[in-house]
């Protein structure tokens, strides 16, 4: 095991020097068993140490390549200098005050940075909370005080959270909701644009899909009940997919037109993952509301709903918050992954990533016909594994190959309501040898399934 830190001076090399997991970790699993919820999973019970730049460092001294950046969280890498700076300067002046208590200005700062860098340039508000499922819940109950309506639309293969109204608002059954009930009323899910299982073929999938979600909206819960309408914008634990192009900007419009609020569920895939800040700039899509989590402070948790000021005002003053929403030292670390993001242009380091995954990706998709799509844009991509000549669903093929992915040292994710998408998440610092190495390992993988 090396001595050196994590962060951004850590070597940027795969290393295996035990198996995966190894002794150390098995040791910590078996303490994690007699004390950790079994309800608590891991996709890899190998138990971290250091890690940074595109490398996660386990206490065996195994170095593996990082394409899963703690589900889309560590954008600007682990430990990320400015975060560090920012933070660490910031625990050691206050750690907490409650921003309900005593205000500070760090939480000020992150909702005016908020507002410069979220899609549209009229006046924008935000409120500071801890977790991505607290921001879409608050979210909703902003939506309804502005509209004084109840009706929230969520989206087949959504994922929104795991608290109560969230998980109502989740569409997969297993492991989210099974047994967790009863869920919030008042939710309604329709179809979404998934190009690559439309039935009719993916050329018609936008203009179907809405016509079908707008249809069903209107005749089963009426246009005028709708509080808010909530999507993301590239569908995350559904499978990483994107709606098709004209599909989100039907769906924005008839929210437009009925006084819905249109809320953009950009946890997962904003801050610079898919190649911009967000990804529904890709459409020129102005959600009147946008929920924001996991990128936004490199690793500490906060999350944001930031949205129109007049709707951001409609909740009375004590309608939102909580003790810890917009903690100081979590405000001080998002000061320090925006700068990280701006400064090295990470928006752009992402495309660049999409450049270099995707032509590689869609190669193995021509030579191995377990690989029915590959899908994605900027650092945000993903393979849908398939049965032989078909399009049913393989995920014992998605689970093996994430496994033997994982024994030589990468560490990948697998998503998707089928269970059948392999997704790839590199921090956008990663450097172009590892994601091609990372990609090596990948397509060997393929060669032994
Ligand atoms: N909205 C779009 O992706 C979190 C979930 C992992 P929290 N996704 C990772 C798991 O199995 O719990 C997510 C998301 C979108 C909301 C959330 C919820 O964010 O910070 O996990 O509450």
């Amino acid at each position: 095991m090396t001595a050196t830190a994590g962060g951004p001076s850590l070597p940027q090399e795969r290393r295996v020097v035990t198996a995966i997991p190894g002794p150390k970790s098995q040791e910590l699993q078996a303490r994690r068993t007699a004390a950790v919820a079994a309800g608590v999973g891991s996709v890899l019970p190998v138990f971290a140490a250091r890690a940074g730049g595109g490398i996660l460092e386990d206490v065996d001294g195994n170095a593996l390549i990082d394409f899963g950046s703690g589900i889309a969280v560590t954008s600007v890498g682990n430990s990320a200098e400015a975060v560090v700076r920012r933070a660490s300067a910031q625990l050691a002046d206050f750690t907490h005050t409650c921003f309900m208590v005593a205000p500070y200005e760090g939480y000020v700062e992150v909702c005016e940075e908020l507002a410069k860098v979220t899609p549209g340039d009229h006046a924008k508000k935000s409120a500071l909370f801890n977790s991505g499922a607290e921001a879409v819940e608050n979210a909703v109950k902003i939506a309804r005080s502005y509209t004084k309506r109840q009706a929230v639309v969520v989206f087949d293969h959504g994922y929104h959270g795991r608290t109560n109204l969230t998980m109502a608002l989740t569409s997969k059954n297993m492991p989210y909701k099974n047994g967790f009930g009863p869920f919030a009323p008042e939710v309604y899910r329709v179809p979404v644009a998934y190009p690559y299982r439309w039935l009719t073929g993916p050329e018609n999938c936008a203009d179907e899909a809405a016509a079908e979600a707008i249809d069903q909206i209107s005749k089963q819960v009426g246009a005028d009940n709708v509080a808010a309408i909530v999507i993301e914008p590239v569908l995350g634990e559904g499978g990483f997919i994107e709606p098709a192009k004209g599909f989100l900007p039907q769906i924005a419009k008839f929210a437009k037109d009925n006084g819905i609020v249109f809320v953009a569920d950009e946890i997962q895939s904003g801050f610079c993952r898919t190649g911009q800040w967000f990804a529904c700039e890709d459409e020129g899509i102005v959600p009147d509301l946008i929920t924001t989590a996991k990128g936004i402070a490199g690793g500490l948790p906060l999350a944001a709903v930031t949205g129109r000021a007049e709707i951001m005002d409609a909740a009375h003053s004590g309608g939102l918050g909580g003790t810890y929403g917009g903690n100081p030292v979590a405000c001080a670390a998002a000061l320090g992954a925006i700068e990280t993001m701006r400064e090295q242009k990470l928006d752009a380091r992402a495309r660049r990533i999409g450049e270099v995954m995707t032509p590689r990706l869609k190669a193995m998709q021509e030579k191995y016909d377990v690989i029915g799509d590959v899908r994605g844009r900027g650092a945000m991509i993903a393979i849908e594994l398939v049965k032989s000549g078909s399009k049913e669903p393989n995920p014992e093929a998605t689970a093996a190959l994430a496994k033997a992915c994982h024994s030589e040292g990468l560490l990948v994710l697998t998503t998707g309501t089928y269970g059948n998408v392999l997704r790839f998440l590199p921090p956008l610092v990663i450097g172009e040898d590892l994601l091609n190495e990372g990609l090596d390992i990948l397509e060997s993988a393929l060669t032994t399934l």
